[in-house]
């Protein structure tokens, strides 16, 4: 099972996730985390280049971004994602190929069949079977998101923190838009709510899935 985690800057993703696999194994479940960008060797440079900001005179065009974000999902689903599931394992995974339309098509403005293209190959044809979309209004997200990096070690990785409020609020819009046209999938959740309410409510819905 292949289980993804998407939702705005700060909206609690990764803080669901690790109790969800908490959750899991607890059940018994063999679990797999991983996060995009990163995850292998080669993802966590990109990573690096991808979200922290130094020497950044130049900027990186969309286009460059869309590819590093994807050249990054690449090695990770070759390498990590598709043998954990032929070994059986449920993998978890701090964002996908929801990201990359969201942020670089409704945040950037790149054409979002291109992306879905270029989603294909990167992943090799693999989708989540349910992805958990944490949502909650941009300044609520962005105050958290600030709060992490300033209790962070090491460089802060803050290039789409330092976005306007209007590039988060579309990036928001699409992913409310994506939940209503694939309901099935997309499993949208409050994520104005106490930590402990809203991991009550995933594991509801995934323990109904698995
Ligand atoms: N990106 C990514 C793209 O542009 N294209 C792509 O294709 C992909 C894959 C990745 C960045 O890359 C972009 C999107 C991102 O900007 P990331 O590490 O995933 O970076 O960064 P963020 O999503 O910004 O991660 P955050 O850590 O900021 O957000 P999370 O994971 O949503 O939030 P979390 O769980 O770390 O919580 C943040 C803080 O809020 C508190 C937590 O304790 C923590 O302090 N918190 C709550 N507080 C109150 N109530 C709740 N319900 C709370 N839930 C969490």
């Amino acid at each position: 099972m292949f289980i993804t985690f998407e939702g705005i800057e700060g909206c609690g993703k990764t803080t669901q996730l690790e109790m969800l696999r908490d959750h899991l194994e607890w059940k018994g479940k063999r679990c797999v985390v991983v996060r995009e960008p990163g995850g292998t060797e080669l993802g966590e440079r990109i990573r690096n280049i991808l979200l922290v900001m130094e020497d950044d005179t130049e900027g990186i065009e969309p286009w460059a971004e869309l590819f590093l974000y994807s050249a990054s999902r690449v090695q990770l689903v070759k390498n990590i994602i598709k043998p954990a599931l032929e070994e059986g394992k449920v993998v978890l995974c701090d964002r996908f190929t929801d990201s990359t339309i969201t942020y670089q098509g409704y945040g950037r403005g790149l054409d979002i069949d291109a992306i879905r293209c270029i989603n294909r190959y990167s992943t090799f044809g693999i989708r989540p079977d349910v992805t958990i979309l944490i949502d909650c209004p941009v300044e609520t997200g962005l105050k958290r998101a600030w709060r992490r990096i300033k209790n962070s070690e090491g460089s802060p990785e803050d290039r789409f923190e330092r976005e306007t409020v209007r590039f988060h609020e579309q990036v928001r819009r699409g992913y409310l838009e994506l939940a209503q046209k694939e309901p099935e999938r997309i499993k949208l959740v409050d994520g104005t709510r106490e930590i402990s309410v809203i991991h009550r409510e995933i594991c509801d819905i995934i323990d109904k899935v698995i």
